[in-house]
């Protein structure tokens, strides 16, 4: 099970894909929680990595992909993983292609989460509250929108034309949410022959 998590910032994706992580028991890997391990530790790649994070802009695709292919090297992913958070581009979907390409694998599903942007604002306020992260202040939320817009929206497209790409309205509780997205999959996992 190949699965990548597409949609804009706090729609959800990080905390469907823990989720989903337990129940098919494949690691979750999400490249928001590794930058920000990164920040934390103060390494080279953190301290370049903050100051995009911290205006709401993407990080370099060349750190990401060096960090992406560190992660996908590792051997608890070698029955699967579920994606959150990468690819964000149109280049960071190419060259996650060329990567799995070269270990004869390939993304089975991608799954895009829908929430209209006011749902967003709101969630991300939420969670400023809670947790004091920089990023969720309103105005680099309003920013992170506008770069999922411009950047990450046509990441769908490329993954239309694979023909794996599903889409999970992702209003309504966590549970209903986890639940469309289960479904999803097995239908689209099915068209390959590996529901279930
Ligand atoms: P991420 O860590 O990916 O942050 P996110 O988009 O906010 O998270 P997500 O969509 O997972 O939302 P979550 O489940 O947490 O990225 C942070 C930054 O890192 C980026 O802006 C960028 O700078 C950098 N970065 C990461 N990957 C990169 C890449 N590939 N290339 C370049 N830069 C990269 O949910 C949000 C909130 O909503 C939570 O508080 C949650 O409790 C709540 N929530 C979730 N589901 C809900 C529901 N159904 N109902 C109500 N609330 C819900």
């Amino acid at each position: 099970m190949r699965v990548v998590l597409l949609g804009a910032p706090g729609s959800g994706k990080g905390t469907q894909a823990a989720l989903l992580s337990e129940t098919w028991s494949v690691p979750h890997i999400s490249t928001g929680d590794l930058l920000r391990a990164a920040v934390q530790a103060e390494s080279a790649l953190g301290l370049k990595a903050k100051v995009s994070m911290d205006k709401g802009e993407l990080v370099s695709d060349e750190l990401m992909l060096g960090l992406i292919e560190e992660r996908l090297g590792q051997s608890d992913t070698t029955h699967g993983f579920l994606l959150d958070g990468y690819p964000r581009n149109l280049g960071q979907a190419e060259s996650l292609a060329d990567l799995l390409q070269r270990l004869s694998k390939s993304v089975e599903v991608a799954v895009q989460l829908d929430v209209d942007n006011e749902e967003i604002v709101q969630r991300l306020a939420n969670r400023a509250d809670q947790e004091g992260r920089v990023d969720d202040a309103e105005e680099v939320v309003r920013n992170r929108l506008r770069v999922y817009e411009e950047q990450t929206a046509p990441v769908v497209d490329f993954y239309v034309e694979q023909g794996v790409l599903s889409r999970v309205l992702a209003s309504g509780s966590i549970e209903e949410v986890n639940q469309r997205i289960q479904h999803a999959v097995k239908i689209q996992a099915g068209e390959f022959g590996q529901a279930g």
